[in-house]
């Protein structure tokens, strides 16, 4: 699967370049290829923000290179077209499952302002949050967008992770431990050396809904309306 990123600031996608992404990357399982915004602006200063109409502080991204960016890197309109924006729809696991089934995402990361109403209208199909808080540019929400889908794309990850993951089913995760058996006078829970798969398996399933019950309730409920209280790790 492709990701095309497009961007006033290319440097801040070196992140992308580490971990299980670059392996990914590497063996030709994703595709990213950040695309630098100022390369398609017509301007002969090659400017691509200006003073918003009506007044008010800051600047808006110009209309002109971001649609021109989207028609030059998918000029089929295959792709499916994402501005990450506070105002989409809020990220979730379910979404990025589904995602990942596309073939090429365009993700277009707005600075400053944000970006001319009509390169939205015109060129982008679907605004995707990922959470109630404003940053200072999309680069950081496509950075979440491309890692979480990234899991779901054919062999990025190995199955077994994803069916551990799908095995706590909506809850949280039980916890892990590794070695030392004792650190800091703290011991690894006595099943979890046991050998005994089947009572391995019930331990974390309690473990998971025990959690989940006093972290996320609203998790366990039908609508999910987010986080009710503190996770209870504060000292
Ligand atoms: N939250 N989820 C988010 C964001 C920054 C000004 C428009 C978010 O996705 N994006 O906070 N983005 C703003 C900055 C231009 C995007």
């Amino acid at each position: 699967m492709k990701f095309t990123v497009l961007t006033l600031f290319p440097e801040m996608f070196a992140p992308l370049e580490a971990s299980i992404l670059k392996r990914a990357q590497q063996d030709g399982k994703i595709e990213i290829e950040i695309v630098d915004l100022r390369a398609y602006t017509e301007d002969k200063h090659q400017k691509c923000d200006d003073y918003p109409f009506g007044g008010g502080a800051g600047m808006v991204m110009m209309a002109q290179p971001i649609v021109s960016a989207i028609e030059g890197v998918d000029p089929g309109h295959g792709a499916r077209r994402i501005y990450l924006s506070p105002k989409g729809r809020t990220l979730s696991q379910e979404r990025a499952i589904a995602l990942s089934e596309e073939e090429h995402l365009v993700l277009l990361c707005g600075h400053y302002e944000g970006v001319d109403q009509r390169a939205i209208d015109l060129a982008i199909d679907e605004e995707i949050s990922i959470g109630d808080y404003v940053l200072t540019g999309g680069e950081l929400p496509a950075m979440v967008l491309i890692d979480c889908v990234s899991r779901y794309a054919e062999g990025v990850l190995a199955p077994a992770s994803l069916v551990d993951e799908s095995f706590s089913d909506g809850l949280l995760e039980y916890p892990q431990y590794t070695r030392p058996v004792v650190f800091r006078g703290l011991s690894v829970p006595e099943v979890l050396r046991s050998g005994n798969h089947a009572e391995i398996d019930k331990w974390r399933r309690e473990q998971a809904a025990a959690l989940t019950a006093r972290l996320r309730p609203d998790l366990l409920k039908h609508g999910k309306e987010g986080p009710s209280e503190p996770n209870g790790n504060e000292t």
